[in-house]
């Protein structure tokens, strides 16, 4: 591998999303390894920004040598809801389930549906000292029910406005691969991708 990144996670789907990205963006399966910490990895996030959160996790990482260190804070930002969940996404309720059906009663009835997600984005040198900070965004809107089984989160009630064709609508229906091209986690890491080349 040319480039090795700990990945300061506790979610699987993002360890394998950014996998997937770096495939795609790079035509390179040889790009980046990414590992991630021993389990349970789950630091306290109690930054006020999305920004800060992502430098709290790449933080909580143990340096290693030769090993960048990546740390990804997202969540849904919902226009009707003045940007609910937003910071919150992940506590919004206690099961993924449960934070679909209650964003859903929550935007009964609501004529604006637009929202985005957002990813921010740290990357840390070997020595655990700031090399470069990015976000990304998706912009699209809530779906008025759940459809689509792919993905996770709140997938299956996000309709973004980048899609292949109509018949699929959202995220969750897509096929992952069109996801990882159009995300807020693919607009983030394109841009630690191209910091890592240039440097
Ligand atoms: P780590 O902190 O361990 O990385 P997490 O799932 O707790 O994992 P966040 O604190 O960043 O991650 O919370 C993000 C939440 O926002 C996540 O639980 C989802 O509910 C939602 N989310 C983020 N990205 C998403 C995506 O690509 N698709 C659907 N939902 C997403």
């Amino acid at each position: 591998m040319k480039h090795k990144i700990i990945f300061g996670t506790g979610n699987a789907h993002k360890l394998e999303e950014l996998r997937e990205i770096t495939r795609i963006f790079t035509g390179d399966t040889n790009f980046i390894e990414f590992t991630t910490p021993e389990p349970p990895f789950d630091p306290i996030e109690n930054g006020s920004t999305f920004e800060e959160n992502s430098l709290i996790k790449a933080q909580a990482v143990k340096p290693q040598n030769g090993y960048y260190i990546l740390a990804d804070d997202s969540g849904l930002c919902v226009e009707a809801l003045d940007g609910r969940p937003g910071l919150y996404s992940a506590r919004y309720a206690p099961s993924q389930d449960e934070k679909i059906s209650k964003l859903l009663t929550e935007m009964h009835g609501n004529q604006n549906r637009r929202a985005k997600f957002v990813c921010a984005m740290t990357l840390l040198n070997d020595k655990g000292e700031i090399l470069f900070k990015t976000t990304g965004e998706c912009q699209g809107k809530i779906a008025l029910s759940r459809a689509g089984t792919n993905g996770f989160g709140f997938d299956p009630v996000f309709i973004p406005d980048e899609k292949q064709n109509e018949e699929i609508k959202t995220l969750a229906q897509m096929p992952s691969d069109i996801k990882n091209q159009i995300s807020h986690r693919a607009n983030a890491l394109k841009k630690i991708i191209t910091f890592i080349q240039n440097n």
